[in-house]
């Protein structure tokens, strides 16, 4: 072989940056950015450059892991299966189907394989609980959405091309390049921003690098968020450039809701916010008077108690405020992979309500589906029917990334069964039974259906493997697909693999031709014969393509999209900036937004009454790292060299009241357990609060991640109590965690 250029998307975070990755004779030898992607025109942050390092860890498993005598061995891919089905027969024999729980993490997520495959697999195994990691992030802006819109894929992003002022709660997208909001190059889309006259406002209880670059930061207290905007919809309301009854036809019930917030005003709320009513009244003067204004917020927003609540407050703030479903405000991708924004008709929507299961023990609430993380342990651990006595993990790392930790680690100690897929032997995955190995990134194609369907501009990019599979090896659908079949009871082999794929793909031509955007008169055997040169993912993906906004329809579109257009452009397509979206968008049983759903108006009374509750004298909160990506890119030392990142960082007036030097030690405890930090003084963070980056705690026995381990830091989840979470979709409470700290 000699040298290539391969073009594809990071996969590592939700920015999808465009890299060329230069080959010799199949190594990596260097990663730039790929200054002709459509989207991303060349940024890149230094995670994107290592992937070819990552392919060569040593660490990195290459073949499956079966536990013999009580050790974790390398054992043949049958062997792997057969244990799976012994060790799942097992249990489901002695204690039914209900035992066995998933744990669904982050990359799998956004991976194409897992995209098309994890619900099948999810379908047949019928576990008694799915958990995901989810409900340790994003779920209850899902969750407002499906409330409001009628599908929680539903989510407006910020047009951040297009806006003049923009107002950032709770995200930190210069080093996290941003979430649920896709986009590469936030840098350079922010200094357009400033360039283009417009401002930027940022509301963290830090002052972290994007709060640097802001015209304005606000240092809000951790949790107060929906009281901020519960104010900025009271003063919005009241302005007069604002009318409340002069909005479209398909908002319903804004009113109801301004009235529900009478007792949230820019003064009644700057106490406990530690926001000025000066400083709220300005800011939604701003908002009710620029053209182009948007309010956008992520992670700090969302784990919190009122994680829903405030993503609900949000899209009101951004209704009042003409920014709704606007250029330069907040709007809904146009995805060529389609979603849940262009399935259907607004004439088929349902109305959907808070869910009425609930955790078997502590009775937690069960939203989408899926159980709350903050239940693990505790489902594990308490005897009884129902009780969790197998888990699955999906490339997740819940030991180090879920709440309680040391309590669920002890918990997954006491499991009958494990099974994890996933790169390495890590934190969680020491506790497997059997490990099926992921191939690297770069021996996968790669489309992300579900962040193309939250990205800010209209566009697309399909990145085949670049990098063989290792003799043998299954890629993950495979691995999906087998585990589906186990839970069916059937064989495994090859030819069985084949025909369940066969069962997906017909059953997603046959969905997309029933649905009321196809087009009249074609024939499914057709539709099956013009995708059947694929198979896996890649069929089910042209499938979306073909039957998505901009597709094909196999061939009734002729001048439409397919699978086969975007691989000839390796640099991506662009349909073009975001366009409004509703009322078509919309799935709800009225066919409006339904802003003043009375799941989300009786939540307003916990709202009121969080007014008068005493702030807690110092709170936890979390941060993110530019070179890091949640537990899982320690093992790279080009990316973990130099000064310990995970420090606990403190004010300097409270480290001196507590006695605390920079470069010193303390012991931070809350109700769910105790850790020793480094800790590092520093003015950015408001007094009173503490903040430690998850993702950390390399230093157990058991796993095999040789250079994270010399890196270790500390669990920062082991602070993290179970009982904390916002009621109304299970997600744990992250920041604003009661703590105690005193110098170690
Ligand atoms: N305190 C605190 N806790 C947090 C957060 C916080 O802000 N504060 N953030 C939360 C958030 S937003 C998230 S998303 C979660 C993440 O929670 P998780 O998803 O549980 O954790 P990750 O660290 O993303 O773990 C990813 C795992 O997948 C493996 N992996 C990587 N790529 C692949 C792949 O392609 N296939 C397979 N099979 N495995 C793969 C990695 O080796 C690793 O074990 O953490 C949450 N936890
Ligand atoms: N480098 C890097 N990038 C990542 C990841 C990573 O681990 N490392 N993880 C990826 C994942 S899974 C996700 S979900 C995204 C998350 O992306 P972001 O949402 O941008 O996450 P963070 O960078 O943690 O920024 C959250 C900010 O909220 C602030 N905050 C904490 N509590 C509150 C509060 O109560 N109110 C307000 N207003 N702010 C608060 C924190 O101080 C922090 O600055 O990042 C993704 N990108
Ligand atoms: S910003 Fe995210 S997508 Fe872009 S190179 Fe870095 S890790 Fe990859
Ligand atoms: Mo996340």
């Amino acid at each position: 072989m000699s040298t290539e250029t391969a073009y594809r998307t990071c996969p590592l975070c939700e920015a999808g940056c465009g890299l060329a990755i230069e080959l010799d004779g199949g190594t990596v030898t260097r990663i730039r950015g790929d200054r002709d992607d459509v989207f991303s025109r060349g940024f890149l942050c230094p995670k994107g450059t290592v992937l070819g390092h990552f392919h060569d860890d040593p660490d990195r498993l290459r073949t499956p892991m079966v536990r013999v005598d009580g050790e974790l061995r390398p054992a043949g891919w049958d062997e792997a299966y057969e244990a799976i089905a012994d060790g799942l027969g097992r249990v489901w024999d002695a204690h039914g189907r209900e035992a066995l729980a998933m744990y669904l993490g982050n990359p799998m997520a956004h991976n194409l394989d897992g995209a098309m495959f994890s619900r099948t697999m999810l379908r047949s195994l019928s576990p008694g609980a799915v958990f995901s990691a989810s409900t340790v992030d994003q779920r209850p802006r899902e969750l407002a959405s499906g409330l409001l819109y009628g599908q929680s894929g539903t989510i407006p992003v910020p047009d951040l091309d297009r806006t003049d002022y923009l107002l950032l709660l709770g995200a930190n997208p210069l080093v996290s390049n941003g979430s649920l909001a896709t986009a590469p190059d936030w840098p350079g889309r922010l200094e357009a921003l400033a360039e283009r006259g417009g401002s930027l406002v940022v509301v963290d209880p830090v002052r972290t690098k994007t709060a640097e670059k802001a015209d304005r930061h606000l240092a809000i207290v951790p949790g107060t968020d929906v009281l901020f905007l519960g104010a900025l919809v009271t003063a919005l309301a009241e302005h007069p450039a604002v009318d409340p009854g002069a909005q479209p036809d398909h908002f319903a019930g804004l009113a109801a809701v301004v009235d529900g917030l009478s007792a949230c005003t820019p003064e009644s709320v700057a106490d406990r916010t530690g926001i000025s009513a000066a400083a709220t009244r300005e800011i939604a003067d701003r908002l009710a008077t620029t053209e182009r204004a948007v309010v956008y917020g992520r992670i700090g927003t969302t784990v919190t108690p009122f994680g829903t609540t405030a993503s609900w407050l949000i899209d009101v703030v951004n209704a009042l405020a003409g920014s709704l479903d606007r250029p330069g405000g907040s709007m809904f991708t146009t995805p060529a992979a389609g979603s849940a924004t262009t399935r259907g008709t607004r004439s088929d929507g349902r109305s959907r309500r808070l869910g009425s299961r609930s955790t078997r023990v502590d009775g937690l609430p069960v939203a989408l589906g899926e159980h709350p993380a903050a239940a693990m342990a505790t489902e594990i651990l308490t005897d009884g029917p129902g009780r969790l006595r197998a888990m699955i993990t999906v490339g997740g790392n819940p030991v180090l990334s879920c709440p309680d930790a040391d309590r669920f680690d002890t918990a997954l100690e006491s499991l009958e069964f494990m099974v994890s897929l996933d790169c390495y032997v890590n934190e969680t995955t020491r506790h497997a039974d059997v490990i099926l190995p992921a191939p690297s990134h770069l021996q996968k194609p790669h489309y992300d259906v579900a962040l193309l369907g939250l990205a800010i501009r209209n566009v697309a990019n399909y990145s085949p493997a670049i990098l063989p599979m290792d003799d043998g090896a299954d890629r993950e659908w495979v691995q999906l697909a087998r585990l589906a079949l186990i839970g069916l009871g059937q064989s495994w082999d090859d030819a069985a693999v084949a025909a369940l794929d066969d069962e997906v793909a017909s059953r997603a031509i046959g969905g997309a031709l029933a649905d009321a955007a196809a087009p009249d008169g074609i024939d499914r055997a057709e539709a099956s014969a013009v995708v059947g040169t694929r198979n896996g993912p890649e069929r089910m993906l042209d499938i979306q393509l073909r039957t998505g906004p901009y597709g094909d329809w196999f061939g009734a579109r002729p001048d439409g999209l397919t699978l086969d257009q975007l691989i000839e452009h390796p640099h991506g397509l662009d349909f073009g900036a975001l366009e409004a979206r509703l009322p078509d968008a919309i799935r709800t049983s009225s066919g409006d937004v339904e802003f003043d759903h009375p799941d989300l108006m009786a939540d307003l009374t916990r709202v009121v009454a969080l007014l008068d509750e005493p702030t807690a004298p110092m709170v936890l909160t979390g941060r993110r790292t530019l070179r890091s990506n949640n537990s899982w890119m320690h093992n790279m030392r080009v990316l973990v060299k130099g000064k310990p990142r995970c420090t606990l960082q403190v004010h300097p007036d409270d480290a001196d009241r507590i006695g605390l030097a920079d470069g010193g030690a303390a012991r931070v405890s809350s109700t769910s357990g105790t850790v020793t930090a480094p800790v590092e003084v520093t003015d950015a963070i408001r007094p009173g609060v503490v903040s430690l980056p998850h993702g950390w705690g390399h230093d157990v026995e058991g796993s095999r991640l040789s250079v994270a381990a010399e890196h270790a830091g500390v669990n920062s989840n082991i602070l993290t109590p179970a009982d904390l979470i916002d009621p109304l979709s299970g997600t744990s409470q992250l920041t604003g965690i009661p703590v105690d700290v005193v110098p170690a």
